[in-house]
């Protein structure tokens, strides 16, 4: 069948981010296989070799796009924000330039534009083209709609003055009445747009609502005011997750067989998997006391630490837990989440790990750390009800334990997994052929094959 519609995808190389969103175009891909889509990936080259590991999809070819950093002055350091602030300044001539190269060779003009919503600029590169723009929120709905209302909270900051505000709550934003100020992104609560990450969200902000569909890895029903409210502010906003659980997700490798064999052999629902993403490592005296309270309180665990952070641990503590548990440089997440044996999840709440300790019903222990993670947290202790926050809000040694014991001994912790359970239920739903996020899928694929989006 011929090709009759390009759609230009434009990766932000950061975090979690590239990964779900080429986990979209693969479904996408998959599920229009006959209808003559082809997709242009423009991504960074490391952050592409990261997530194609070598392999090649059909209909799918990866672009690889300026990273901002000039030759000779390859980027060494370990600060992602440098980084970041590198890339952002090379956008969006740094895109154009594979954008073209992309409809040179497929002989094919680009018929819509698919981005991760940070890339703001999206919407101009899709105006001049005439074509529409699609946008995917990597994040939960509650941190979109934290941000799309910046300007009330920045202006009742200004006039009540922000210490005040700290407490109070977002009575304004609806489904999120119990959410305090001090629960926001800190690029909400310092309106410093001297900020490169502060100064992209304002910006995509302002343009979203000109966007044909904003997409988002989650499921309506987790949060129906949420999503009924940014309904009325979207031409169409689509839930279409969790992707885990209706997409073919991106191989790992066999990488971590060795931490799944040994999950095999623990008692069920007796295991703290612990992991804080792609970004964060704690600060020494934290991952101190986060190793005392499972050394003191012998609970078995698996953590996934980069070789870099092993040096944070306190002397002996690999011999001495030994017995009871056991270190990964990178965990494969997903299956062991999966796995009977995990019992809570010690997380830095970023949404897939959210996302994935839902959809497999394990409850959460939560210390966030930066950007969307404490509304997270907050939503996941007191809105959703599936996991607790740390007591003072970092890891101390008894802190840690009260919160594994409360997880995982006591009644809180048993209604806890109840929520949990209820809500991995509402999502597998949303995932069935009619549920609310398959539709949401066929309504995406609809308006992205229309060359027109309508
Ligand atoms: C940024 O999030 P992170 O990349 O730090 O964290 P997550 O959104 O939780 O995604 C981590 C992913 O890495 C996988 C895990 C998740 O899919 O399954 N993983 C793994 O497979 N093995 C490991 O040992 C450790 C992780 C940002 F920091 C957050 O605040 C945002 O919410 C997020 C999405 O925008 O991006």
């Amino acid at each position: 069948m011929a090709i009759h519609s390009h759609i230009g995808v434009l990766a932000f190389p950061f975090g979690t981010h590239a990964a779900p969103l080429l986990t979209l175009v693969r479904r996408l891909v998959i599920d229009s296989s006959s209808q003559g889509i082809t997709f242009s990936f423009f991504n960074t080259a490391k952050s592409n070799c990261a997530i194609f590991s070598g392999q090649e999809f059909d209909n799918i070819k990866a672009y690889d796009v300026w990273d901002g950093t000039h030759e000779g002055q390859a980027f060494t350091g370990s600060n992602i924000l440098e980084a970041m602030q590198l890339f952002l300044a090379a956008t969006p001539g740094n895109f154009e330039k594979v954008m073209k190269e992309a409809e040179v060779k497929t002989g094919m003009k680009i018929s819509c534009l698919l981005s991760d919503a940070f890339l703001w600029f999206t919407c101009d590169l899709a105006e001049e083209r005439g074509i529409p723009w699609v946008s995917f929120w990597t994040a939960a709905s509650c941190s979109l709609s934290a941000h799309m209302y910046t300007d009330q909270i920045w202006s009742l900051m200004r006039s009540t003055g922000a210490a005040k505000t700290e407490e109070k709550t977002l009575s304004f934003v609806p489904g999120m009445t119990s959410v305090r100020f001090s629960d926001l992104p800190e690029e909400i609560l310092s309106d410093n747009l001297e900020s490169p990450l502060t100064l992209m969200i304002y910006k995509m902000v302002q343009k979203l609502s000109k966007s044909t569909a904003v997409v988002v890895n989650s499921f309506e029903e987790i949060d129906p005011v949420i999503t009924n409210d940014l309904k009325s502010k979207f031409q169409n906003f689509l839930n279409i997750g969790p992707s885990i659980l209706s997409s073919p997700t991106l191989s790992n490798g066999d990488s971590g067989q060795e931490c799944l064999l040994w999950l095999e052999k623990q008692r069920h629902a007796s295991v703290i998997y612990i992991s804080f993403g792609t970004v964060i490592t704690p600060q020494p005296r934290e991952m101190a006391g986060l190793a005392e309270a499972l050394e003191t309180g012998e609970f078995p665990f698996l953590w996934s630490l980069r070789d870099n952070a092993m040096k944070l641990l306190p002397d002996g503590f690999l011999d001495r837990t030994s017995k009871f548990g056991m270190i990964v440089s990178w965990a494969p997440q997903l299956k062991v989440l999966e796995n009977p044996s995990v019992g809570a999840f010690i997380t830095h709440c970023g949404w897939n790990s959210i996302l994935e300790s839902i959809s497999f019903g394990v409850p959460m222990i939560c210390r966030p750390f930066f950007g969307d993670q404490n509304l997270n947290s907050k939503m996941v202790e007191d809105v959703w009800k599936i996991g607790v926050r740390l007591e003072g809000g970092v890891f101390t040694k008894n802190g840690t334990i009260e919160a594994l014991h409360s997880v995982m001994l006591n009644e809180t912790g048993k209604a806890i997994r109840e929520n949990i359970n209820k809500l991995k239920q509402k999502a597998q739903y949303a995932v069935k052929f009619d549920g609310t996020s398959t539709k949401n899928f066929r309504a995406l694929l609809e308006l992205i094959k229309s060359p027109r989006g309508i």
